[in-house]
């Protein structure tokens, strides 16, 4: 079977829709970082409706900067791909053509810094997961104690971390004098911010009148992205062969809906996304703040309740009815007296299309999956409600519970209390200390990983009160097991919020 390319579009079977605008009439004008399965199933087809529309006549350069190998995947394939969305009895093939060019910056470094200096890219968009950023998950400054931080504070070029790899790129920018945009899509409350925050401090480090320099020409707005696109397996790519009649090394899946809200912010000519629905706004934070607490906190709870109940998936956990009156208990209980009011985000309905969602059985997304790199997440879409909450003096049982959750997770991940599976999460090393001063007993881990200052923050961390509930929820999710555990919280009388 012959692989997509430009060459094979003509060969597409029937129904697979493909870009309907000539390609080699595009201009590369955007750029993207960090060109995985999220991205390519959400930002980028944004910008193929753009191209499509006649309305923006900016593609895209992607880059990497780990692997997997883009090239691989993409330089065959003309930058091509297939996306398939899968919900009710809907599956639709879209070939999508907004990437026009790959490059593996492990491969050329230099390449890659140049490609993006070129100052006909206006815009830079980057996922590249949360821990990406190099920053301290309670307070969004740089971590100046990560490894690749410390290498690149030594070098000029050749830097490896995102902050690195940035601001040696601006440096090229500034002496061509070319101002940009560099546009978060991932999914950290404030992400502009928290990119300005890492960009600009080590640039005040390494090369001050850079650093004056950004503040003046570089942009960074903040933005809040949805779409459950979960990683691809080899079964997609079969599928996706069998609907087309080619062969596609890099195949998207992901559900039909999807939503991007974005900080009007640009200091160049504004992306035409709004075609595809994409909204301009003067404040994120809002729409931020209801997705993570509740469509991404549900994830998260159920992410570590079902892997805890041996399910496999977000959907299997979903459908399980005591992990679904949790997660839906937990945000209209608990996180909802702490959001704020967004037009056409209600909170009820909100998270009635949330848990609909993630009750689509064709998305399988990993529990496993979801639930790496928690001590990235858990901030934003649990611990900041929870403090909201004490803040005002209201208890959290539940939002506890799933804090509980995590930690018996990353527990059952160590040879102590059973080496249940693998966890993922830059935190291991001091799980696994945590583990071993505990001796296997789950109270006595969960205080003494709750006392983490730069995961829980002073609040938190500092309040034995809290530590005691989440290690009691804990050892109840350990010992009794999860359908007890989470029966005994949510029949206790729960204060309203
Ligand atoms: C998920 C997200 O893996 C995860 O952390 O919660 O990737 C989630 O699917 C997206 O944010 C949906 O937009």
């Amino acid at each position: 079977m012959k692989r997509l390319a430009d060459g094979t579009l003509p060969s597409l079977a029937k129904g697979v829709r493909q870009p309907s605008y000539d390609r080699s009439r595009t201009r590369i004008g955007f750029a993207h970082i960090g060109v995985g399965a999220f991205h390519r199933g959400h930002q980028a087809e944004y910008t193929e409706d753009a191209l499509e529309a006649g309305a923006d006549d900016r593609a895209e350069i992607g880059i990497n900067l780990r692997p997997p190998s883009i090239e691989d995947q993409l330089s065959p394939q003309d930058g091509l791909y297939t996306r398939l969305l899968v919900g009710g009895d809907r599956t639709e093939a879209r070939v999508i053509g907004s990437i026009r060019k790959v490059l593996d910056a492990a491969r050329g470094h230099a390449e890659a810094i140049a490609a993006l200096s070129h100052p006909g890219i206006d815009v830079i968009t980057m996922t590249v997961t949360e821990k990406g950023y190099c920053h301290v998950p309670a307070t969004g400054a740089l971590d100046w104690q990560r490894p690749e931080i410390k290498a690149d504070l030594q070098q000029a070029t050749g830097r490896q971390s995102l902050p690195g790899f940035l601001t040696e790129m601006l440096a090229r920018r500034m002496a061509a004098n070319a101002p940009l945009t560099l546009v978060s899509c991932d999914n950290i409350p404030g992400n502009g911010a928290i990119l300005k925050a890492v960009v600009s401090d080590l640039a005040e480090a390494v090369d001050r009148p850079l650093a004056a320099w950004i503040a003046d020409n570089v942009r960074f707005p903040s933005t809040m992205v949805d779409r459950i696109v979960p990683a691809t397996q080899a079964e997609d790519l079969k599928r996706v062969e069998e609907l087309t009649g080619v062969v596609d090394k890099s195949v998207v899946v992901g559900e039909p809906f999807r939503q991007w809200v974005l900080e009007d912010d640009f200091n160049r000519r504004r992306p035409r996304w709004d075609i595809a629905g994409a909204e301009f706004v003067r404040d994120v934070q809002p729409y931020e703040f209801i997705k993570m607490r509740v469509l991404n906190a549900c994830q998260t709870a159920l992410s570590y309740l079902g892997a805890l109940s041996g399910l496999e998936t977000s959907y299997d956990a979903v459908c399980d009815p005591l992990l679904r009156s949790f997660a839906e208990h937990m945000i209209s209980d608990e996180s909802s007296a702490v959001l704020p009011d967004v037009p056409g985000m209600q909170v009820a309905p909100y998270l009635k299309l949330s848990l609909s969602r993630l009750s689509n059985p064709a998305i399988r997304h990993t529990n496993h999956q979801i639930a790496t790199d928690g001590s990235q997440k858990i901030n934003q879409r649990l611990l900041q409600p929870l403090r909201d909450r004490m803040a005002q003096g209201l208890p959290s049982p539940l939002l506890e519970t799933a804090v509980g959750g995590w930690v018996t997770y990353l527990a059952k991940s160590q040879p102590a209390f059973g080496a249940a599976w693998q966890a993922n999460d830059q935190i291991m090393p001091f799980v696994a200390d945590t583990a071993r001063a505990s001796a296997g007993d789950i109270e006595a881990f969960a205080k003494l990983f709750v006392g983490n200052r730069s995961i829980f923050g002073e609040t938190l961390a500092g309040d034995a009160s809290f530590a005691s509930r989440v290690a009691s929820s804990a050892r109840a999710l350990m010992k009794d097991g999860v359908a007890k555990a989470l029966g005994r919280t949510m029949a206790q009388p729960v204060a309203a919020g």
